[in-house]
């Protein structure tokens, strides 16, 4: 596809790079207004596999969409572009997935191994803790160039080191003024997975346990349908966490309420500057069915594309964002989930932008 063609803004002269980029935009980072850093990590995932794929899957289906958006219109004119996928970074999380999934067999075997257990663990703890140092370093060379900051993984435990950074850049007195929107099947509230201090089960309780200028002042979270009475005790637990468990949403639209209502009850629970951490099995799985861990139920993806025109309506700004999960399960490629995750990628560029004009 002649992808210079859809825009009269990008001459037919320039040339796109298969190496980065992104939806056929032919910019340079430099010219561009949104820049997107793809983190190929995918350490800790327990039960599906290829998570780490998901910033090809979506680069390569992206160049498919229209840049015309009949919500944010020209909004692509500003410029979106996705930095390379590190292969260094992919080699890494290559080499400790080996080391993880050991552990998670030796304990599932019930071994006696605990000397090896240990040493194990804590060497995957220590590389998750070298990439969300590397995660936080990326995000502030984009956010200090003054660019709009988007990231795709990965699993969901990519983009920690992420949300610390903008939070940071948008504190006041030594706390953010950044509200956190979840959109998730699972709360990702454990204080640990199989020892994994940050694995993508623990996403949020390690974000709302990062140091307070680090931290967001609000977690709001919705489609949350799979967790444990660990998770939810911890919800309750804090003033600064609200649940829209997916059941009584649903049951709130199965009674006839309208999506309008109940998305702007999630709306009102944000304070103005708004990060989104969207794993993308917070929508029903048909969306996304080579995701890592499917769960029946979620959110349509009307409902979510209605959510973000309301957010951005509201006078809402956001401040960063990350699209997480988007998988090729065992298979090299998985063509629907990228094209569904290149799709919710351009809206949340789309809507970073408009709201930051
Ligand atoms: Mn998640």
């Amino acid at each position: 596809m002649d992808t210079n063609t859809r825009s009269p803004k990008f001459d037919a002269t320039t040339t796109i790079s298969s190496d980065y980029g992104i939806f056929g935009i032919p910019l340079s980072e430099a010219e561009c207004k949104l820049v997107i850093l793809p983190v190929p990590w995918e350490v800790t995932t327990s039960y599906g596999k290829g998570a780490s794929n998901g910033p090809r899957i979506i680069r390569e289906a992206s160049a498919q969409i229209d840049l015309f958006d009949i919500e944010t219109k020209t909004a692509y004119e500003d410029g979106i572009f996705m930095k390379p996928v590190s292969n260094e970074i992919h080699q890494m999380s290559h080499d400790f997935k080996k080391e993880a999934q050991k552990v998670i067999q030796l304990k599932t075997e019930m071994s006696d191994e605990t000397k090896t257990i240990e040493t194990l663990t804590a060497q995957v703890n220590q590389a998750s803790e070298k990439l969300t140092a590397w995660v936080y370093l990326e995000t502030k060379k984009i956010l200090d160039a003054g660019k709009l900051f988007g990231l795709v993984g990965g699993d969901h435990s990519s983009p920690l080191g992420a949300i610390q950074a903008v939070c940071e850049k948008h504190s006041a007195g030594g706390k953010s003024e950044v509200g956190i929107l979840h959109i998730d099947a699972h709360s990702d509230t454990r204080q640990a997975y199989q020892g994994f201090l940050q694995s993508h089960a623990s996403i949020m309780y390690n974000v709302m346990n990062s140091a307070e200028g680090k931290r967001p002042n609000k977690l709001v979270q919705l489609g949350i349908r799979d967790f444990c009475e660990e998770e939810y005790n911890f919800i309750q637990s804090r003033s600064d966490i609200k649940t829209f468990f997916d059941i009584p949403t649903k049951q709130r639209l199965l009674k006839g309420e309208s999506w309008e209502s109940i998305a702007s009850d999630v709306i009102s629970e944000l304070p103005k500057k708004v990060y989104i951490s969207f794993d993308i099995d917070g929508l029903d799985p048909q969306f996304c069915p080579s995701t890592g861990t499917p769960v029946v139920g979620g959110l349509s993806v009307d409902e979510v594309f209605f959510l973000f025109n309301l957010l951005a309506q509201s006078g809402r700004q956001i401040v960063g964002f990350d699209l997480n999960e988007v998988s090729t399960g065992d298979a090299e490629t998985a063509e629907w989930d990228g094209n569904v995750g290149a799709r919710m990628l351009y809206k949340l560029c789309g809507w970073s932008i408009v709201t930051n004009k």
